[in-house]
Order: structure tokens, then sequence, then C-alpha cells
């Protein structure tokens, strides 16, 4: 059998109380906002209040990026408004890598504010600028939450080489499955590289949940056709499935993840509900180009932000957004278990343009 269902860490459910599982255990309240669990579990959260230093990590994590704009900023605020304030205001944006498109718009926007009276000085700029730029992380009619309301929910995960798919797996199945009290499964479908698996399953271990495997090399769709059976079969809350990690211009890997998304759509109605396409913050404005063509191939539904800790381009997530209309819904921003965030808009414009 391809399929090989390992259970590690988490104990066996008591079968007369199967209900437990679907219990939503205390968890901060910025990732409780962040997950849409459907009534019947959202009845039964309890927020703890959010752990001490989370936000101060955030921003540590976006400090270049801030320091880059507000070493800018802080001149161009000071003085008038004027067309050097417009100038430096649209380098910098370009430099945060937000794009050239959504950087005109935004400028084009408060602009026309300023022009109408209702932005009249350097700090109303400064604030305007943080609204506008949260609103352009938030296209219209797309939200910031992970829609895990379905059971099981499916997550397929996506992205180039190395952005850190799989390690966001992990970390997410841990928040989940320790802190939400959820029944997780991953699929292993990155059937490419054996230490891929290896990798996931040290993941699985630590969040205490199932993982199916396939064979080295066998077909990822086999895999992921495995894991909503297993996770079915156990009545689970959450599949979240790893996929190799290609190159956004590779034709034929690219049409292998349609058919492994297929596979899910054709096994479970609505799935997958989330599609993530996992983008490098340090690539830059290529993360713009690689979201293109994930979401072209697979319907992307969010974006997982990575290795902001190690970037001054975080303005990535505001040109996918932007360009694309496809949200960020988490971020990365370090490598340990707990480096897995909800992306708050408002927070990261103000830790962008630096408040
Ligand atoms: N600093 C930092 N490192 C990260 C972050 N996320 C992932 N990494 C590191 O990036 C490297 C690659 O992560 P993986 O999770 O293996 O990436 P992947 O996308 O699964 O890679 P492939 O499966 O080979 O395509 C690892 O060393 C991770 O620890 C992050 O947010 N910050
Ligand atoms: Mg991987």
């Amino acid at each position: 059998m391809l399929g090989v269902v390992l259970r590690t860490g988490r104990k066996q459910p008591d079968p007369v109380d199967a209900s437990s599982l679907r219990r939503v255990k205390q968890m901060d309240s910025e990732w409780s906002r962040a997950l849409d669990l459907g009534a019947d579990l959202e009845s039964e959260v309890e927020t703890a209040e959010q752990k001490q230093g989370v936000f101060a990590k955030l921003r540590q994590g976006l400090g270049r990026t801030r320091q880059a704009l507000s070493a800018e900023l802080g001149a161009s605020f000071g003085g008038a408004i004027d067309s050097a304030t417009w100038e430096s205001l649209e380098e910098l944006l370009v430099l945060a890598d937000v794009g050239v498109p959504t950087t005109v718009r935004v400028i084009e926007q408060l602009e026309h504010e300023t022009e109408a009276g209702s932005i009249t000085d350097g700090e109303g700029l400064r604030q305007r600028l943080i609204e506008v730029l949260a609103e352009v992380a938030q296209p219209d009619g797309s939200t910031s939450r992970l829609d895990l309301s379905s059971h099981p929910s499916v997550v397929m995960v996506v992205g180039v080489n190395g952005t850190g798919k799989t390690t966001s797996i992990g970390k997410l199945a841990h928040v989940l499955s320790r802190e939400a009290g959820l029944e997780v499964v991953l699929a292993a479908a990155d059937t490419y590289r054996a230490a891929a698996v290896e990798q996931l399953t040290e993941w699985a271990e630590r969040a205490g949940c199932d993982i199916v495997k396939g064979a080295d090399g066998g077909d990822p769709g086999a895999v992921v056709f495995d894991g909503v059976a297993a996770a079915e079969a156990r009545d689970a809350d959450v599949l979240i499935c790893d996929t190799a990690g290609r190159l956004h211009t590779d034709s034929d890997l690219m049409a292998e993840l349609t058919k492994v998304r297929r596979v899910i759509a054709d096994r479970v109605a609505g799935a997958p509900q989330e599609t993530l396409v996992v983008i490098d913050a340090t690539t830059g404005q290529n993360g713009v180009r690689q979201a293109k063509e994930f979401a072209d191939a697979v319907e992307v539904t969010g974006v997982v932000l990575t290795k902001l800790d190690g970037s001054s381009k975080g303005g990535v997530a505001l040109a996918v957004a932007g360009e694309l209309g496809i949200p960020v819904k988490l971020v990365g921003i370090g490598e340990s278990l707990e480096d897995l965030r909800p992306f708050d808009p408002l927070e990261f414009s103000r830790a962008l343009v630096g408040e």
C-alpha cells in the first residue's frame, strides 16, 4: 500500500468521546482571530492573552524594512509636503518592494487627499499612508483569516524551492494541533526528496499529528489521495498537504501541481479550502511573478510570507495583494516553532512605515 499512516506523539482519542477532539483549547487571541473554524468551534474558543513579546518579534522581524523606510520618511515628514516628499515616498515604497503599480496607486491616492485638503501635514500623511497601505494589503472581498470551517478542511501548500513550505507547515500544524486542539493530518506529497519526508515527519512529531507518506519518487497525487482518506477515516479537522518546491517557470511541474490539486478537489467538495503559496520575502519583486504563476496553476487563496526576519523587502506583501488581489495570511519571522504569525495588515503597515 502506498500511503502509510503513522501515529506520532498524540494520544489515541477516546472512541466514545470523539467530539472532544473538536474542542478548541486556549490559544492566543491573534491566532484565534486568524482562524475561521466554523460556528461550532468558534463558540468554544477561549482566547488567552497574547503572549508577551510576540508583537515585538514581528517588529523586530520587519526591523530592517522599517529602518530603511523611516530614515527617509523622517526627513520627508519633517518638512512641508511638496514634490520632493512624493518623490522620496515613491522611491522608498519601490525600494521596500511594494512594486511600481501599487506604489503609483498609493501615491496618487495620497496626493489626491492632500490636494483635497484632508491631509495637511507630515504626520497626517504618515497616518494616512499607514491606513492606505493596510487597505492595499487587504484586497476587496478577501480575508487574511484561514478558512478551516469545513470538516475536514484541506490546506495545500505550494511554492518555489526552499521558500519555507515544510517549515511553515510544521509551525502551522503545531499551532492547530497543540494550541487549538484540532486533529491535524499532514500529507508528505513532496516525493522528490527523501529528506523532505523525514523533515515533515520531524515536524509531525513535534506537533503531535499524523503523517501520510508515499513511496520515494512516487506520485504526489496518490499521497494527497491517501491523505484525504486518512483525514476522513480519523475524522480529522485539517489536512495539510506539503508539495515539492518547483520553479514557477517549469510548466511540466506546474501542470503536475494542477493535477495534485484536482485529486483533492475531486475527493472533497469545496477543497482545498486554502491553497497557500509560500514566498520568501528576500526574493523581492520576483515574489509577485511566483504568486501569479502559482495562482494560475492552483487558484491560490493566500500567501505565506517567510523570512521577514532577514529581509528589508517585506513590501512584496503589498505588491502581491495590490497587483494580484491575493492577501497575505501568515508570516514567517524565524526558524523556530513559534515564528509563524497571522498577518495583520495594519500592524504590518505600521511596522513597514515605522510609527
Ligand atoms: N529565517 C527564517 N528562515 C526560515 C523561515 N521559514 C523557513 N526558513 C528556513 O528556510 C529553509 C528552507 O525551509 P523549508 O521549509 O525546508 O523550505 P521548503 O520550501 O519546504 O523547501 P523545498 O521543499 O526544498 O522546496 C530552512 O532552513 C528553514 O529553517 C523564516 O520565516 N525565517
Ligand atoms: Mg519542503
